[in-house]
């Protein structure tokens, strides 16, 4: 198959490299997980995205999770439309802030009061802090391959784009502040036991993300989160479940609904601000008001509870819940397994699928992938022809073998048997 025309991309990103480093706005954009360089898109709709040369390209990033009702959804177009005509910053308080809290505590019974602020990454790193503030401990539990943003003690042992560009702990963050963040892998309970025997009672919390994503993507092992759950609470260390990627996606109350848990502490991203810049935090109540200005752990932001994000936020949850969204979405992702299990097969290329819901990954490797040594053992760079070989063909996937992949309710059936049928002729020349 001819390799498209992307000569204007090209150009964009060669101007781009001269004004931001690495002309990109955040890592895994460079396309550095897979070589080659990255198209610049010109316009989204629904489940396409137009680039710079006007290729048409079915979309299976979805701007990394928010884009679950499809790119510039008429609801949420609308619904930004309409807050912009009324301001687009207030640095005061509004009521879009009240309907979007009343709105997610009706969703996920976990959280009693919420705190909105811009971005997945402020949200966990301002729920660390509020766990140190509330328990008066200094030491943090995360998970390797997990990841939670950028903030300092949450880059040690990190996902997503930080493992794939082989800095999972990033210069720039003091040892003195690592050394307080105990790393432990994935779904292995003898190593959490062992961590709490010996740091009980110096835990504040302990984080972990609703299904692990940002390192493709693995589930947790039966009674494995409730297993986290109890530890947490059994030591008084508060339990943080990262819902930035899997919040309103992987079901309308989260991963935290699918398990059956009640974490202490959540955090959000992603869907809550409709494809704006947005993140929150929330949990108990008591723990909640340890924040300033009742409490004496501070946090705050200009945009924070921005009318726009809120009200984009609130049109994509009005849309979730009013449409049979979610059963649609596992129909799509039980096709697309099916389908792309069947295709490997037939080429005979070992595959490991991993899917819940509307988000997944495919890691080329015979052996079963529960934790991040696993997923090291996948080959990545037959990953990187699979992923340039579909996007030839114009379908995009994560640019990384450390990046999970997400369906929205714009893809349709034919969508999803284009994609199969252009993986089952790639995969034959894997
Ligand atoms: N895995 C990241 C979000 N969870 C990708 C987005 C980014 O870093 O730009």
């Amino acid at each position: 198959m001819p390799k498209p025309d992307r000569s204007r991309s090209e150009a964009c990103f060669k101007q781009a490299l001269q004004h931001i480093p690495g002309g990109v706005n955040s890592p895994v954009r460079a396309f550095r997980g897979v070589g080659g360089n990255p198209f610049f898109v010109q316009s989204a709709r629904g489940a396409h995205i137009t680039d710079v040369d006007g290729h048409v390209l079915l979309d299976y990033v979805g701007t990394w999770g928010p884009a679950i009702l499809g790119h510039a959804h008429p609801r949420i177009v609308a619904a930004i439309q309409e807050a912009a005509t009324r301001g687009t910053s207030f640095g005061i308080p509004n009521p879009l802030e009240v309907d979007l809290a009343r709105r997610v505590k009706t969703l996920v019974p976990s959280v009693q009061k919420i705190r909105f602020c811009n971005s997945g990454t402020e949200a966990c790193m301002s729920a660390i802090r509020l766990a140190r503030g509330y328990t008066k401990r200094d030491k943090i539990i995360k998970f390797d391959g997990c990841y939670h943003g950028h903030a300092d003690s949450l880059l040690v042992k990190a996902g997503s784009g930080a493992l794939t560009l082989g800095n999972p702990d990033s210069a720039g963050v003091p040892a003195d502040f690592a050394k307080h963040t105990v790393v432990l892998p994935f779904n292995d309970v003898d190593a959490v036991q062992v961590a709490f025997d010996t740091h009980g009672k110096e835990l504040a919390g302990l984080i972990v993300e609703g299904v692990p994503a940002n390192a493709g993507l693995y589930l947790p092992k039966p009674g494995y989160f409730e297993f986290l759950e109890r530890i947490c609470r059994d030591h008084g260390t508060v339990f943080i479940f990262d819902e930035v990627m899997t919040g309103f996606r992987v079901s309308l109350g989260g991963a935290q609904s699918l398990f059956g848990l009640r974490p202490d502490l959540s955090c959000f991203g992603k869907i809550i601000g409709g494809g704006l810049p947005v993140g929150a935090f929330g949990g108990r109540q008591e723990i909640m008001d340890f924040l300033a200005p009742i409490g004496p752990v501070y946090q705050a932001g200009t945009l924070s509870g921005n009318p726009l994000a809120m009200a984009a936020g609130l049109a994509a949850l009005d849309e979730l819940e009013s449409t049979n969204a979610h059963a649609q979405l596992e129909t799509l992702g039980e096709h697309l397994e099916s389908g792309l299990i069947q295709a490997a097969k037939a080429a005979g290329i070992p595959v490991q699928f991993r899917r819940i819901g509307s988000m997944f990954c495919a890691y080329f490797t015979e052996h079963p992938v529960h934790h991040l040594a696993d997923a090291m053992h996948a080959d990545r760079a037959r990953f990187a022809r699979f992923f340039h070989g579909m996007l030839d063909a114009n379908i995009y996937l994560a640019p990384s073998q450390f990046e999970a992949g997400f369906l929205s309710t714009a893809h349709s059936p034919s969508d999803i048997e284009q994609t199969i049928e252009t993986a089952a002729s790639v995969f034959r020349t894997l």
